[in-house]
């Protein structure tokens, strides 16, 4: 590779923290000494979080996939600040470079460099050079255009840390006497934890161990345990086939995919408008043309 690895300590330490944390909060949820009110918030929390990542910054600001109304932009920009997984426009720029450059230098979260880092260890040390080189050419100018994620970019620092773990920990103890480290360790650590290590699957086991029915020339796979923890994420062939698809799979409303089911819901409220998707021949076509024919020609068809 010849590039030289340089670790980013301050990262190591802080993700050795999170998960000394986290598995105290995987002790007291084991051991049941935690209030059920708690145990509801926690999970409240989590699946607004991973919303705001998928339903957020993935499909709507990543591949601009549909379009929102103000209510649910908000309502997806706190869920994604909940999720502390980087700013929007971070996130975005980023997952952007991974869409176009995947699997090389500059791709920041290459899999060809192994499980670890392409699942962590990636946050953990300086970029290749060439993933800022090739991201300038990156068109960022939708995000940079938006007020609201704007807005969040700038006071991220403040607003990360009070909406991720400050609040979490602090509601179970005013609201219902949740004993303080309690709530530190399972509402803010270990949901953190728990949200970063389903994310990051994606980029790892989402790049090496399922099927490829779309494009077999592709590194990313569709991986069915991956999908349904990360509502509906883990189709990742599909996905990298067609990224521009709101329902980041051909097929998939239910368990397989809440995410889609949550923008259906919210496009009957009418707060998310103009779902860009395609059609069955185009998917199709590039099975034909691209893809290993395991049965996925009968599920296009149906
Ligand atoms: C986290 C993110 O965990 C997880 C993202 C996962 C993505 C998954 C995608 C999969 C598909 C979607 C499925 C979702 C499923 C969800 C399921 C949920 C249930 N383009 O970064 P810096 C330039 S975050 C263009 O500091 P270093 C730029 O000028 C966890 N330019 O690089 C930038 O300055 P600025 C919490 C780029 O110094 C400058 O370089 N967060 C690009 O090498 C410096 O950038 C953390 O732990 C680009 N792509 O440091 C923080 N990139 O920004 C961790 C960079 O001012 N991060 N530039 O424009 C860090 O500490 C650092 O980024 C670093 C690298 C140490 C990793
Ligand atoms: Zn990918
Ligand atoms: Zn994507």
């Amino acid at each position: 590779m010849g590039q030289k690895l340089e670790i980013v300590w301050t990262n190591v330490v802080l993700f050795i923290m999170y998960h000394y944390f986290a598995l105290h909060g995987l002790y007291h949820l084991a051991t049941a000494s935690v209030l059920p009110k708690t145990l509801l918030w926690f999970s409240v929390i989590l699946i607004m979080s991973n919303q705001g990542i998928t339903a957020g910054a993935h499909r709507l600001w990543s591949h601009k996939a549909f379009k929102v109304k103000l209510p649910l932009k908000v309502f997806l920009v706190v869920c994604q600040t909940i999720a502390f997984q980087n700013d929007i426009y971070e996130w975005a720029r980023d997952h952007r470079v991974h869409h176009k450059y995947t699997d090389t230098k500059a791709d920041p979260h290459d899999s060809t460099r192994g499980f670890f880092f392409c699942h962590m260890g990636w946050l953990l040390c300086r970029k290749h050079p060439e993933v800022a080189i090739q991201g300038k050419t990156i068109d960022m100018s939708d995000l940079e255009a938006d007020p609201l994620v704007m807005f969040q970019r700038k006071y991220y620092f403040i607003l990360a840390p009070v909406f991720s773990f400050i609040i979490p920990t602090v509601v179970p103890r005013f609201f219902w006497g949740e004993n303080v480290y309690v709530s530190l360790c399972v509402a803010a650590m270990l949901r953190y934890m728990i949200s970063l290590h389903i994310t990051w699957l994606v980029n790892s086991a989402g790049h090496m161990w399922g099927y490829k029915p779309y494009d077999r020339f592709i590194t990313p796979v569709e991986n069915t345990v991956v999908a349904y923890l990360t509502l509906g994420e883990g189709w990742h062939n599909y996905h990298h086939t067609f990224p521009q698809d709101y329902k980041g799979s051909e097929l998939g409303v239910t368990l397989d995919n809440v995410t889609t089911a949550f923008i259906h819901f919210m496009n009957k409220i009418g707060w998310a408008y103009d779902l860009k998707t395609v059609s069955k021949e185009e998917v199709l076509k590039r099975i034909m043309k691209n893809g290993i024919l395991n049965g996925a020609v009968e599920i296009a068809s149906t």
